[in-house]
C-alpha cells in the first residue's frame, strides 16, 4: 500500500466491515449493515454505515418530516393544489407566521396556525437531534464539542423564531418558511431596524463567519502542504510532531511570527465557528427589544456619520406614525 495517499490516489480497502467499538448495554442494538461506495471513497471513507438508529434519531426524523410535509402542503394549498404551479413557483412560495393582530395567541389554522404547528415540530426535531448528538458522543466516550457547537446554531435559530417573537409579543415577528420569502424577511428586518450593518453584533458575527473561512483555508492548506510528510495523521503528529508538523509550524513562524499548535488550531476553529451564531443571536435579540434603529444608534455612538445639519435632526421613521 502506498505510504502517501490523497483524494486522487486513495486506496480503497475492501475487507471485513469495520463496525467500530462495542455499544454499551441499554442502547439500541447498532445496525451491522455496511457497504462500500466507490464515490464515497473518493471523498472520504468508502465504507457506508453502520448507522445507529436510536429512538432520538427516529423521533427527530419523524418530527422533521412532519414539519417539512406541513410546509409543502401549505405551499401546495397556496397555489390551489396545482402541482405545476407548485414546481414553477416553489422558490417564491411560503408558509407565513400569523398577522400581528394575533399577538402570541393561536390563530385559525389557515392564518398562521399551521405555521405555529410546524414551528413546534421543527423545534422538537432539532432538539431531539441535539440530544442524539450528545448521547452518541457519550456512548463513544467522546467530548461533547459537536453537540455544544450545534447548540450555538440552535441558539440563533431559537432567537429568530421563538425567543425574540415572544419578547416582542407577537408571532408575526418570526421568520417565514420559504426560500425567497425568508431572504426577503432578512432584508426587510434589516431595513425596518435601520440597517443591520450598524448592529455591532452583526459585525462580530461576520468577523467570525469570515474568520472561520480564513482559518479553515489556512488549516486545510497547511495540512495538505505537509501531508507528503504524514501531516494528515493527526494523532501521530500530536504525540510526535515529526517533520510534518515542525515544517508547518515553522512556515507560520517564518511568515507571521506565530503558529498555532496541532491541538490549538482546532480550538481556534471551534470558537470562531461557535461565536458566529452566538454573537449573531445576541444581535437579533437586541433588535426591536432594546434598539429600534441601528443607524441612529450608530450615530449616537460615533460609528455612523449623521446627515448634514441642513435637514434637521434625523428621526426613526418607524416612530413617525403610519405603518
Ligand atoms: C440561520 C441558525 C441556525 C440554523 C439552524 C437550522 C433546519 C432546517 C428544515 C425540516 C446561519 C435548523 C433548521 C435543520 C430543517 C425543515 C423544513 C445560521 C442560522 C440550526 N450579512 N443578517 C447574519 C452577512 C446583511 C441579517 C449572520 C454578510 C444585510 C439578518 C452572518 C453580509 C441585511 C440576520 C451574516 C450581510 C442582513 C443576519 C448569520 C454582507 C439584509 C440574522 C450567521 C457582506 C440582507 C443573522 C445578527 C449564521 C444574525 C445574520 C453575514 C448583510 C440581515 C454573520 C456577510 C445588511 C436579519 N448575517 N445582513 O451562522 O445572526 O447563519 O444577525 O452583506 O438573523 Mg447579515
Amino acid at each position: 500500500m502506498p505510504e502517501y495517499q490523497n483524494i486522487f490516489t486513495d486506496v480503497q480497502v475492501h475487507g471485513a466491515p469495520d463496525l467500530g467499538v462495542p455499544v454499551k448495554s441499554g442502547a439500541w442494538t447498532r445496525g451491522n449493515k455496511t457497504w462500500m461506495a466507490y464515490w464515497a471513497g473518493k471523498f472520504g471513507e468508502a465504507q457506508i454505515g453502520p448507522l445507529y438508529l436510536g429512538g432520538l434519531g427516529v423521533a427527530s426524523i419523524i418530527c422533521g418530516t412532519i414539519a417539512f410535509v406541513t410546509i409543502g402542503l401549505n405551499m401546495l394549498a397556496s397555489v390551489g393544489w396545482d402541482p405545476i404551479q407548485f414546481v414553477r413557483q416553489l422558490f417564491w412560495l411560503s408558509l407565513d407566521p400569523p398577522a400581528p393582530e394575533y399577538g402570541l395567541s393561536f390563530p385559525p389554522m389557515a392564518e398562521g396556525g399551521w405555521f405555529l404547528v410546524t414551528g413546534a415540530f421543527l423545534s422538537a426535531s432539532v432538539l431531539l437531534w441535539w440530544a442524539r448528538l450528545y448521547t452518541r458522543a457519550q456512548a463513544l466516550g467522546m467530548g461533547k464539542h459537536i453537540a455544544w457547537a450545534f447548540a450555538a446554531a440552535l441558539w440563533l435559530f431559537f432567537v429568530l423564531g421563538l425567543i425574540r417573537p415572544i419578547l416582542m409579543g407577537s408571532w408575526a415577528e418570526a421568520v417565514p418558511y420559504g426560500i425567497f420569502p425568508h431572504l426577503d424577511w432578512t432584508a426587510a428586518f434589516s431595513i425596518r431596524y435601520g440597517n443591520l450593518f450598524y448592529n455591532p453584533f452583526h459585525m462580530l458575527s461576520i468577523v467570525f463567519l469570515y474568520g472561520s473561512a480564513l482559518l479553515f483555508a489556512m488549516h486545510g492548506a497547511t495540512i495538505l502542504a505537509v501531508s507528503r510528510f504524514g501531516g494528515d495523521r493527526e494523532i501521530e503528529q500530536i504525540v510526535d510532531r515529526g517533520t510534518a508538523s515542525e515544517r508547518a509550524a515553522l512556515f507560520w513562524r517564518w511568515t507571521m511570527g506565530f503558529n498555532a499548535t496541532m491541538e490549538s488550531i482546532h480550538r481556534w476553529a471551534w470558537w470562531f465557528a461557535v461565536l458566529c451564531p452566538l454573537t449573531g443571536g445576541i444581535g437579533i435579540l437586541l433588535t426591536g427589544t432594546v434598539v429600534d434603529n441601528w443607524y441612529l444608534w450608530g450615530v449616537k455612538h460615533g460609528i455612523a456619520p449623521p446627515y448634514p445639519d441642513v435637514f434637521g435632526s434625523t428621526a426613526d421613521p418607524a416612530g413617525m406614525g403610519g405603518n
